[in-house]
């Protein structure tokens, strides 16, 4: 049985993948109508991912004896004035849930809930790469500035990439 506290924590953690998925949902259809199909792709994989992180924390609330929840969610924003925001409102996005692995960890460690730390390991080494990612895109964004062909290699590029991982 996890205790009340960790169930809350996960259950809060729950709603969050589900905002990211939401969140990348709706960056996706912005690339996509916004002549970024590569970017597009990218976000559509991007917010399946994040489907597969909050049904994995479900399953694993099933079976810890509690009743997973499908939690509401506000309508993410859906008007970006270009990628360089789309990638940054990422990296911020991001940074938050790592916060909120962390606090995760540190609740179990006091608990002593070795169980679920060993479980959200998992999310601690995904949270490193997506952060790493994030990263990496601002850096090549920047370097591109306001060129329009290199631009478009790039949002040709990120789809092949997506579709290599
Ligand atoms: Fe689930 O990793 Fe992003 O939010």
């Amino acid at each position: 049985m996890l205790s009340k506290n960790i169930e809350k924590l996960l259950q809060d953690q729950v709603k969050k993948e589900a905002s990211s998925s939401q969140v990348y949902l709706a960056m996706a259809n912005w690339a996509d109508v916004n002549g970024y199909p590569g970017s597009a792709q990218f976000l559509y994989t991007h917010s399946d991912e994040e489907r597969m992180h909050m049904l994995k924390l479900m399953k694993f609330l099933n079976e810890r004896g509690c009743q997973a929840e499908v939690p509401a969610l506000n309508a993410p924003k859906k008007e970006y004035s270009g990628l360089m925001e789309v990638f940054k409102a990422i990296m911020d996005h991001e940074i938050t849930v790592t916060a909120s692995i962390n606090n995760i960890i540190t609740a179990c460690l006091k608990e002593n809930d070795h169980l679920t730390n060993n479980f959200m390991q998992w999310y601690v080494s995904e949270q490193m790469e997506e952060e790493n990612l994030a990263r990496s895109i601002i850096d090549k964004l920047e370097m591109i500035g306001a060129d329009k062909s290199s631009l478009y290699l790039f949002d040709r590029e990120l789809g092949e990439f997506q579709a290599e991982h």
